[in-house]
């Protein structure tokens, strides 16, 4: 009888620190990380499983062990949050909806839902923006024209839990067997809607605070499989996401991108050039000023991050080649006669 047998694939559904919970035709298992995956974790944490990810997992005596993560589709990315650090982090791996929170009460944060958006693109999942609390906006129909503007390819679907308004739109962006991820700030509703589309309490809900703030209520990351075969995973807040990359900002800012193209100069800066066409769309009121300031404000940071990115794999390749010669080195003395 081997000791060490393949016994299940599946989906991971919620990472602690060194096991995770997968879902597989036998129902949910714990597994433990195996030190294949640990290893691979301590060069890139990338490479640590996280929610969403396929898996194999195997048995050893009593144990279950996460054996290995499955090349991914796709993954949500955002830059590191420590400055030390310029790995990045996936928050969803495999997805095909990225659904972006966004409460219409008090307002909408344009910036926000802009900075989601090119996370989005850049991951290559859908990106949908949900206006969450439709209910305590009294000129629905106004908010989203206005986010309509700005979420130029994305589905945008106004939503309200106590009376239902745009939970059947929200079910219908996956498939069976596509996933679809909450993301978005604190008190955006993100687990109320997780909780009505699973049709159970299962993730804690809590009052936003008086300044209108939320109270950061959930805490880790969970998957979970609706009836019809989908999969959704709801998120903790989030406070700040940098983008790793300026993939995805050509998409979220299309429009801009195509006006460009019109402009006199090639290395326009749209800043004060002659017959430039973005400047003048803006006169023009076509595209509003604080659009053009984003997309500047985000290319910057997210040029920055992805030189950091970039630099560190250069130090990697380095530390490789530096060991291989090394290595190359210590052979052939051996081999010396
Ligand atoms: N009026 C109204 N309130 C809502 C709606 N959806 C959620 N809320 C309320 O908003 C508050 C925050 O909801 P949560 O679902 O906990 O928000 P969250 O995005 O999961 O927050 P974190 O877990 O902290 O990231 C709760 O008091 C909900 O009852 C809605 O459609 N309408
Ligand atoms: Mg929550
Ligand atoms: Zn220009």
């Amino acid at each position: 009888m081997p000791t060490d047998q393949l016994v299940a694939d599946g989906r991971v559904s919620r990472v602690d620190r060194g096991m995770c919970d997968v879902l597989t035709a036998q129902g949910t298992l714990r597994a433990q990380w195996s030190s294949e995956i640990v290893h691979a974790g301590r060069v890139d944490p990338v490479a640590l499983p996280s929610v969403g990810d396929e898996v194999l997992l195997k048995t050893q005596g009593d144990q279950i062990w996460l054996a290995q993560v499955l090349p991914r589709r796709n993954a949500v990315t955002r830059a590191s949050v420590s400055p030390g650090s310029s790995h990045h982090q996936v928050l969803a791996a495999n997805i095909d909806v990225l659904a972006i929170c966004e409460p219409c009460h008090p307002a909408p944060a344009a910036g926000r839902i802009e900075r989601l958006l090119a996370l989005a693109w850049e991951s290559a999942s859908h990106p949908a923006v949900l206006l969450t609390k439709a209910d305590l906006d009294p000129d629905i129909a106004g908010t989203l024209d206005l986010v309509r503007r700005l979420a130029l390819g994305a589905s945008v679907i106004a939503v309200s839990i106590p009376d239902g308004t745009g939970l059947a739109e929200v079910r219908g962006l996956t498939n069976t067997g596509q996933a679809l991820a909450l993301l978005g700030p604190s008190g955006a509703g993100k687990s109320t809607i997780f909780n009505a589309l699973l049709g159970a309490e299962a993730m804690p809900t809590s009052h936003v605070r008086d300044d209108g703030k939320g109270r950061h209520t959930t805490a880790h990351r969970e998957l979970v499989q609706l009836d019809d075969g989908s999969f959704i995973i709801d998120t903790p807040g989030l406070r700040s996401i940098g983008l790793a990359s300026t993939d995805g900002l050509d998409q979220a800012f299309a429009d801009i991108v195509e006006l460009t193209s019109d402009c006199r100069f090639n290395d326009c800066a749209h800043e004060t050039e002659p017959g430039c066409a973005v400047l003048d769309a803006i006169e023009r009121g076509v595209v509003p000023p604080r659009r053009l300031d984003s997309y500047r404000k985000l290319l910057r940071e997210a040029a920055y991050q992805q030189r950091r990115g970039d630099a560190r794999l250069q130090a990697e390749e380095r530390a490789r080649w530096k060991s291989f010669s090394r290595q190359l080195k210590q052979q052939s003395g051996r081999n010396r006669p």
